[in-house]
Formats: C-alpha cells, structure tokens, sequence
C-alpha cells in the first residue's frame, strides 16, 4: 500500500449529523416536508445537489422547482451546515484517526481527501488536520459524484498514484462503491451487513490502524 485515499464526513469527523439536521431544517422550512431519520443513510456521500434533488423526489416536487431555485434552495441549506460546524474544531475528530495518520506517515504512505463535500478544505482546517494531507481532490472538478469512481480516481492522481496502489476509507454505501469501482481496496467504518462490499468492515474509526490497512491490502492482491 503506498497511498490512503479516505472520505471525511463519517471517517475523519462526524459531520454526517450536521448535513442531516440541515438538510431537515430546510425540508421543514422552505418545503413542508418532514423527513424519516431513515433518510440520512440516503444522503450520506451524496453531493449537495443530489441530496436536494433526492428530497425532492421523496416530496413528489422535483418538477416544481427550476435549476435556479434548486441551486438557492441548496446555498440556503449550506449556509444552515456552515452555522451548525461553527465551532468544530480538534475534538471532533474521531477516535483513532490523529494515530493512523502519524502510522500511515511512519510507513510513508501518501494521504489524499476524497471527499464529495466543497467544505471539505475548511472542515480540515477546523480539525488542524488541513497539513497532514498530500492532497485534497476537487469534488467540483469530477464528472460524477459517488457512487462512480471519479473522486477517489482523483484523489489517487493528486498524489500521483495508481489506484491499485491505494486503499479507498469510507462510511458510507456510495463510498465503498465508488472505491471498489476505482479499482481501490476498501475499508470501511460502520455496519458490516450495510457495507459488505468493502473488503473489510470494522465498527468503528477506533479499530483503524496501519496494520488493518496493510493486511487488507495484501490480502485483495493475493
Ligand atoms: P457539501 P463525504 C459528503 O461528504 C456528505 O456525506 C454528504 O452528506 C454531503 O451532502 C456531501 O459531502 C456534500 O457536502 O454540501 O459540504 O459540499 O462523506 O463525501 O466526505
Ligand atoms: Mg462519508
């Protein structure tokens, strides 16, 4: 393994609640709509037009809205996510991460963002782990957002690596898609029956480490 390619939001930091609660703040406001808790699972990875677009649908009114409303309704809800992430700061970063970062160093692995949130360079500041990174991939510069490979392809490039070469970190259902389709080894944080295509599924950020990345990698290049 010569690079780790992670996602941020459920691997580095639990932003995932905070897109959530915005996310139903603006469905209650401005749609009248109340949405499931179950939903979060939906949008968890997905970019901030998607999620809109699939609140919508869920509220049968994805016709009822131009690309220009659709676009303020998202800048309305970024602005709710912004205020709510106001005070993150070192302590929201998960357990287990600020170690495998310093294994992951020790080992000279490179370590690239792929995150699909254009938060992303700013949340890292907030945490003080924006230095740790080679390289950040540009989620407004890919085609497509998970689950198609496009960010972590780009995450590997930005440190001018082969996908084979990297291991892809993800929380969510897209993500492990989108690593597994860039040709990438995967592990995983969460459920292991929701994220079964990853090639190891651990519960929580905690039991990361360079020896679990390692042994992953080894074992899907056998
Ligand atoms: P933004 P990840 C994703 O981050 C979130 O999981 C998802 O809920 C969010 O909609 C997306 O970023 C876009 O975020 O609105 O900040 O651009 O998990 O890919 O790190
Ligand atoms: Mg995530």
């Amino acid at each position: 393994m010569q690079g780790a390619v992670f996602d941020l939001d459920g691997v580095i930091t639990d932003t995932a609640r905070y897109h959530f609660a915005a996310w139903c703040q603006l469905a209650k406001e401005k749609l009248g709509l109340d949405l499931p808790a179950k939903f979060e699972i939906e949008l968890k990875g997905v970019s901030r037009i998607d999620s809109l677009k699939k609140i919508l649908e869920y509220g049968n009114m994805l016709d009822k809205y131009s690309d220009e409303q659709i676009q303020d309704l998202a800048a309305e809800k970024n602005g709710y996510y912004l205020k709510a992430i106001e005070d993150l700061s070192e302590k929201d970063i998960l357990p287990g991460i600020p170690e495998l970062i310093d294994q992951l160093k020790e080992h000279n692995v490179k370590m690239s963002l792929a995150s699909a949130s254009k938060n992303a360079p700013a949340i890292l500041k907030k945490l003080g782990l924006f230095d740790a990174f080679d390289a950040i991939a540009d989620p407004s510069k890919v085609e497509h957002g998970k689950p198609a490979p496009d960010i972590f392809l780009a995450g590997a490039a930005a440190v001018d690596l082969k996908p084979s070469e990297c291991v892809g970190v993800e929380d969510a259902v897209a993500g492990v898609q989108a690593i597994k389709d860039a040709g990438m080894t995967a592990v995983a944080v969460g459920d292991a029956a929701e994220l079964g295509k990853a090639d190891t599924v651990v519960p929580t950020t905690a039991d990361f480490s360079y020896d679990l990345f390692e042994k992953t990698f080894e074992k899907a290049h056998k």
